[in-house]
């Protein structure tokens, strides 16, 4: 195949041997063929490790393989046989390398040993860890007071290193803790736990056998959690009704192949997935769940005069809720000709839905990024909820609320103390345990972190894990914020943006990854983390890390901490040696839902942390789950005029968040590119572009600020008319880093409202394109 950009529109099922090939080609690609099989061998099995793509858990299954392609990717990106190391930043200045594509940046390989910044010449050159932990103990002793300091973490980061981080951090005295949650379930952490009173998904994975119907709203399940699929094509074989809600016809949504299942792959076979697509507009999904809620009223009213069974569970409403007749009353007042418009879907289809939704009776819905990144994210999932209680849909057999969370342990940090807004409790605890006393003040969350290095009161930060600068809104004015700051320190595993975009002082602390063993004084380690169902696993490594000169993340937290506090009583050298020693801290901390960790953990297969709302209690001011409104039906505000469109920023088939593993969207039928658009094709008419056609895209804003891309290539994609869609993180300049959702500070990353427009000039500089 030629590398110009194409549009080819995918015809196969999605997974299938496309997925088998993609699979096979990324470990080649990456030398580890041989390597790469055998670590997949021990990927997600009780003596292996935990796959570091997605937080789907495991499912209770024997199985010989538990992987799916864009795991195996992740593996083979981080197992792969190319090293950077003193040559490689002897060889490029951090000018050059700006100028290279994050994809180039990405194939350079694992890093191998610590490097600080020389600004004198422009390079970076090899440190001792010695040194390192130096400079960053100076930087951080030398700050007027703590909260100059921003700590970001990444959802890959394990238990363990997490909780010792959020204790170094409060220790240190901040609770600053920006972390990739606040741009991803954030709205789920904060809103989620208004209407129930916990911010997690409330089912288990046997749920998934005993629901009578599944809906996916805003999620793109075979690209971003495929394992997932394997439980939506039992639903499917076992005719349970499957909904899917979102703007665009997603390819494994609509036709799937288990790579796993031999006769479906030997006969191209495929399952059909959604038995009901819902295309909704961008920003819809109130409206539309609105108008499934206002056909239930009517059917339970109707249901009643005919002297029929109801059609809510009203012994639930009455014992378990709070706020019923408000509902109703808001539900009542809903037009359908504004929901019809608002959410783009017929109102014969949503009554349609609404009757599937009323015959099951244990419903589980499920939901991403299309619901959380929206100025009203975490309302719609309110919505979300109401409509789970009208029938009674939590603490069911075969119900529930699934929030598909993101990076394998984002869930599981924020449990262990990763929260700029912790709970008084939680601090009283860490003070009996710890002995110091936390601060009480609420730090910052991702985008107050941001705002405080614009405002230029930040001066160090922090980033264990992830690639804060790519992930987050207003590339140029972060870029320029983020250079102000006087150290920034990026823990990673590989070279990213984040780096090249640094501080005064800047270093590279390179980590032994997830799949690698991690040996320690007392023998080789083992780590944990909390999938997104609440399972608490254990995960070891079994390759040999990348080079020998790497650290654990435990280490370099506690070196850290050592660095910056050089008198604290805490053991922290101590730590290193037994993680054992930091689960009995966990213990301590939270009895509630860590005891006996280290006893519990090695059981085969963990366990599971308690979700009370699976028992019916509800942690709420109230004492119970409440029903909670939205004003209107548009979660976001709207701005512009007429020829406003919604700009949703989404994953392609082969990125994972800022790494990007080709240029390639398979089941998009995008090939060779990223700065695509997808758009309607009346839409596209409309402004005179073609299919090919290159575009400018422009914010529409009330804040005076110019924020523009070029350059785009338009493809006619069925999106519904006013919805276009295109790749994050080539699309964050776009994103106002005041456009968020108002509950939980997450930028609002699926609806920005933009102008569309043929390229006004040539591009002047892009990064280069990286070799096929
Ligand atoms: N391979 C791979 N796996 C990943 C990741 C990855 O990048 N690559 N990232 C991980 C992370 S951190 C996360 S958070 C998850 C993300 O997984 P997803 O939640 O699937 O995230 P996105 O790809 O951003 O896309 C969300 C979906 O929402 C739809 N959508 C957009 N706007 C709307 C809307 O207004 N309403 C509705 N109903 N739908 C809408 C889009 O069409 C798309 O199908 O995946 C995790 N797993
Ligand atoms: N416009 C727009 N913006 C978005 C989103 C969107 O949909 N649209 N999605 C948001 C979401 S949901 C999220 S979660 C964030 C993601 O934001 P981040 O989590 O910050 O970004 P990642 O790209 O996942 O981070 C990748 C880097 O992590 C490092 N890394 C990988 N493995 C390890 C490890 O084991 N240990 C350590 N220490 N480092 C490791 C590598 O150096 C790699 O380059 O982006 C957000 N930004
Ligand atoms: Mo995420």
């Amino acid at each position: 195949m030629s590398d110009k950009p194409e549009f080819k529109p995918y015809t196969h099922p999605a997974g299938g041997w496309g997925a088998a090939n993609a699979t096979a080609r990324a470990l080649m690609e990456q030398s580890v063929l041989a390597k790469g099989s055998r670590a997949l061998l021990a990927m997600n099995h009780p003596d292996g490790f935990k796959c570091p793509s997605c937080a789907w858990p495991d499912p209770d299954r024997e199985k010989t393989l538990e992987f799916c392609e864009n795991g195996a990717k992740a593996l083979a990106f981080e197992a792969t046989k190319r090293r950077i190391g003193a040559d490689f930043f002897a060889a490029h200045t951090v000018t050059e390398l700006m100028a290279r594509s994050d994809h180039w940046l990405e194939e350079q390989g694992r890093l191998t040993q610590p490097m600080r910044y020389d600004a004198a010449s422009d390079h970076y050159v090899p440190c001792t860890w010695e040194d390192a932990f130096a400079m960053i103990g100076r930087h951080l002793r030398a700050l007027d007071n703590p909260d100059q300091a921003e700590f970001y973490t990444s959802g890959r980061t394990s238990n363990e290193a997490a909780f010792l981080y959020s204790v170094f951090v409060r220790a240190f005295g901040t609770n600053n803790f920006p972390d990739c949650s606040n741009m991803c379930h954030e709205p789920t952490s904060r809103g989620l736990a208004m209407s129930i009173g916990i911010g997690k998904g409330t089912v288990r994975m046997e749920d998934f056998a005993a629901a009578e119907a599944i809906f996916i709203i805003g999620q793109n399940t075979g690209t971003n959690s495929p394992r997932m699929m394997t439980e939506l094509v039992h639903a499917r074989k076992r005719n349970a009704p499957i909904v899917a809600v979102n703007p665009m016809p997603e390819r494994a949504l609509i036709r799937f192949t288990e790579p796993q299942d031999a006769i479906k792959m030997a006969t191209f076979g495929s399952t059909p997935i959604a038995s009901e697509f819902c295309h909704v507009r961008i920003g819809g999904d109130a409206a539309f769940l609105k108008g499934v809620m206002k056909t239930l009223f009517e059917m339970d009213a109707a249901a009643e005069a005919a002297g029929e069974a109801p059609v809510l569970d009203h012994a639930f409403i009455a014992e378990h809720t709070h706020g019923f007749a408000e509902l109703k009353a808001d539900i009542e007042a809903t037009q359908w000709p504004d929901i019809v418009a608002m959410s783009g879907i017929a109102e014969e289809q949503i009554r349609h839905v609404a009757g599937i939704y009323a015959r099951s009776n244990a419903t589980i819905i499920c939901y991403g990024m299309g619901v959380t990144q929206h100025q009203q994210g975490a309302r719609v999932i309110h919505q979300i909820a109401n409509l789970l209680m009208l029938r009674g849909n939590f603490g069911k057999k075969g119900a529930g609320i699934c929030p598909v969370r993101g990076h394998s342990n984002v869930q599981g940090d924020r449990t262990v103390g990763i929260d700029e807004k912790p709970a008084p409790a939680y601090l009283d605890r860490l003070q009996a345990v710890f002995g110091f006393n936390p601060p009480r003040a609420h730090g910052h969350h991702v985008v107050e972190s941001v705002q405080a290095m614009i405002d230029g009161t930040a001066k160090v930060f922090i980033g264990m894990g992830g690639n804060f600068i790519h992930a987050i809104p207003d590339t140029p004015v972060a870029y320029e914020a983020m250079s102000r700051l006087e150290l920034t320190v990026g823990i990673a595993t590989k070279l990213n943006r984040g780096h090249l975009v640094h501080g005064r002082d800047a270093l590279i602390l390179p980590v032994i990854a997830r799949s690698e063993i991690d040996h320690q004084k007392t023998g080789p380690q083992f780590v944990t983390i909390e999938d997104a169902m609440a399972n608490v696993t254990s995960s070891r490594g079994v390759l040999h890390p990348a080079s020998a000169d790497l650290r654990s993340e435990v280490e370099i937290v506690c070196r850290m901490a050592r660095a910056a506090m050089p008198d604290s009583p805490i053991a922290w050298e101590s730590f290193i040696e037994d993680y054992d020693r930091i689960r009995d801290l966990i213990a301590q901390v939270y009895p509630d839902l860590y005891h006996d960790f280290n006893t519990r953990i090695r059981n085969k297969k963990g366990f599971a942390l308690p979700v009370p709302p699976r028992e019916r209690k509800w942690n709420t001011p109230t004492g119970r789950a409440n029903f909670l409104l939205i004003e209107g039906l548009d979660e976001d505000t709207p701005i512009g005029g007429p020829d406003m469109l919604r700009l949703s920023t989404i994953r392609s088939h082969d990125q994972y968040n800022t790494t990007i593993y080709t240029n390639n969207d398979r089941y998009r039928g995008v090939y060779n590119t990223r700065t695509v658009l997808f758009m309607n094709a009346e839409d596209m008419r409309a402004r005179g572009l073609e299919e090919g056609a290159l575009a400018d895209i422009e914010t529409i804003s009330a804040d005076g600020t110019e924020r523009r891309v070029t350059g785009f290539m338009v493809v006619p994609y069925p999106m519904p008319r006013g919805s276009i869609a295109g790749y994050y993180p080539e699309l964050n300049p776009l994103l106002p880093l005041s456009h968020f959702d108002e509950i939980s500070g997450t930028p609002a990353a699926k609806s920005i409202p933009v102008r569309v427009m043929a390229q006004t000039a040539p591009v002047a500089a892009r990064p280069e394109p990286q070799p096929a």
